[in-house]
């Protein structure tokens, strides 16, 4: 729970009962970026044993990328700032300039990191319908596949997206994951993961992360999502994938100096932070449960599976923007995500009694 601000007021028959204080309580569902880090993290990054790591020598660095790599079943990992440098660091190493990537057409990579692989890498998006589960089908996978013709761009790659954030947080199978890098080892490509949210993934299935990680060549990690380190991503894979990788990150701006404090917090999140995903889970649904009994709002249910919760406005007069706005009122922030449609993710640092504060504020407000 957060306070967002206390009001202050003092109107002049109020004189002789001197100053009234509202306190506005705060809850921030618009991410799951918005965590702010456990005093454990702020210990351990106070307390990081340090060095430069573009030397290699930070030793705080070295144990977070041994820890990660080995969490996810890889042989090494590589710490970079964000989830869009992952991504872009990673395609730009596995694809040269007019290389193409296939991707979804609602995938992160391609609405929401500013077109990185095309703009400083000159590789070609060739995009597939994302189906509402988060997967794109194995058979349009297959017919985007260029035969080996002068006039085509030579496809390279395979991304996918685990969970996957524009449909509704849904993890993806094991089952897919394998039948995806089965097709893409038949051609020749290899296969990104992002996982920015990859544990939530973990987690609603039930399974080893690894089981989602085993058949793809390279994936990027969050640090600073759910798992509430403040900042970093971790992309992991190969050895000489690595290797390639490190280059790319410096090529980028991204080496960094004393980036242990920043990994001492990303220890505590893969230690401390992956179970709990289970009660920002709960929390979601919580909250899409009673979306579902509010007049004027519509939610499917079976949409939710993990800390992410899309639903709708319904009514000719009322749109995702001023039911924000009402909401902003209360201090609940959400974020519109279309004319009707709103997005709220849960996270640490929001419990289930902010869950029923927001939804009491959400009755109000239609
Ligand atoms: N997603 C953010 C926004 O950019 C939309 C969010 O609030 O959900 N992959 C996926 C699947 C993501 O959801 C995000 C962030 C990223 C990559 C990029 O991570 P950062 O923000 O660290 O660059």
């Amino acid at each position: 729970m957060d306070y967002l601000c206390l009001l202050l007021i003092r109107s002049s028959h109020e004189k002789n009962q001197g100053t009234k204080v509202y306190i506005m309580r705060a809850v921030d569902l618009r991410s799951d970026t918005v965590t702010l880090p456990s005093d454990e993290m702020r210990e351990a990054m106070a307390r990081a044993e340090l060095g430069d790591d573009v030397f290699g020598e930070d030793p705080t660095v070295n144990r977070l990328e041994r820890i990660a790599a080995e969490r996810v079943g890889k042989e090494a990992a590589l710490l970079v700032v964000s989830g869009t440098m992952g991504n872009l660091a990673s395609i730009l190493t596995h694809c040269r300039r007019g290389e193409e990537a296939i991707l979804g057409d609602q995938s992160h990579t391609f609405i929401y990191e500013g077109g990185g692989i095309a703009a400083l890498g000159g590789i070609h998006p060739h995009t597939i319908p994302n189906q509402p589960d988060g997967t794109v089908r194995l058979e349009d996978i297959e017919a985007a596949i260029r035969p080996d013709n002068v006039h085509f761009p030579r496809t390279k790659l395979i991304c996918l997206e685990n969970t996957h954030n524009r449909c509704y947080g849904a993890p993806l199978k094991p089952q897919y994951m394998a039948a995806v890098a089965e097709l893409a080892r038949r051609h020749g490509l290899s296969v990104h993961l992002d996982g920015a949210r990859l544990f939530n993934a973990a987690v609603a299935l039930g399974v080893d992360v690894r089981e989602l990680t085993r058949h793809v060549d390279s994936l990027t990690f969050c640090l600073s999502k759910g798992l509430a380190a403040p900042v970093g991503s971790v992309i992991c894979g190969s050895k000489a994938f690595i290797a390639e990788v490190r280059r790319t990150r410096k090529v980028l701006g991204g080496g960094m100096r004393q980036a242990g404090v920043l990994a001492a917090a990303g220890i505590v999140a893969l230690e401390k932070m992956v179970d709990r995903l289970q009660e920002d889970h709960a929390n979601a649904m919580r909250l899409a449960e009673g979306i579902a009994r509010v007049d004027g709002l519509s939610i499917n249910l079976a949409n939710v599976y993990t800390d992410i919760v899309y639903f709708d406005v319904v009514g000719a007069t009322v749109s995702a923007d001023r039911l924000i706005g009402q909401l902003n009122d209360r201090g609940i922030r959400m974020l519109s995500v279309g004319p009707k449609r709103i997005r709220a993710v849960t996270h640490y640092g929001v419990t289930a009694d902010d869950v029923d504060h927001t939804l009491r504020a959400l009755k109000e407000a239609m």
